[in-house]
């Protein structure tokens, strides 16, 4: 009796299992790391080594013309029409001010220009508050002919349902002295 009752359930417990599977798949689609090649539902491909982070989008300055000013994922129906939580590292290159006259702000917006989420504080823990380090400096990374550290901000905000583009933007007042990438960003199910 028990074996029977056990081979009934077996069809029930794959169709479980396959339920359990499938659900992450979706998310497991959209993690991008920019270790390999960049896929298409980005608008920018370049990447970056950071000293100490990994490969990473960018970087990106928009009062810099040698580099992108924005970057956008487009997210297509994978959300098969759910909100969609969205995490992603975002690697500050150079000393990003929270205040004062040379105050530097990110947003995240959707296609329609929506602001989803904006990051005004930047706590970065520096050594060296000079946004120029010397050539050597532990840590430091390359980006034009500047050496400078950086800084990893793990953000994340939800986007909600029917949202087919993610559009990621900085503004510094720094036109060599500050860029900005993205790391690890991930949208997930939620
Ligand atoms: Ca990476
Ligand atoms: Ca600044």
């Amino acid at each position: 009796m028990r074996r029977i009752c056990l081979k009934a359930l077996a069809p029930l417990l794959a169709v479980g299992l396959f339920i359990g599977l499938a659900a992450p798949a979706v998310a497991e689609n959209m993690a991008y790391d920019f270790e390999a090649e960049i896929p298409e539902a980005w608008s920018e491909d370049a990447t970056h080594q950071v000293t100490g982070q990994s490969q990473v989008l960018g970087p990106f300055n928009q009062r810099n013309d040698d580099y992108p000013n924005k970057a956008s994922l487009r997210i297509g129906k994978e959300s098969q029409g759910r909100p969609l939580k969205v995490e992603f590292d975002l690697v500050l290159l150079g000393n990003w001010d929270s205040q004062g006259s040379k105050a530097d702000s990110f947003t995240v917006e959707d296609g329609d220009g929506n602001e989803l989420l904006k990051v005004e504080q930047f706590p970065c823990d520096l050594t060296d508050k000079d946004e120029n380090l010397p050539e050597g400096t532990p840590g430091a990374t390359k980006v034009g002919k500047r050496y400078m550290r950086h800084c990893v901000l793990h953000k994340s905000f939800v986007l909600p349902a029917g949202v087919e583009e993610i559009v990621f933007k900085g503004k510094t007042t720094g036109r060599r002295s500050e860029f900005w990438a993205l790391d690890n960003v991930r949208l997930t199910a939620g």
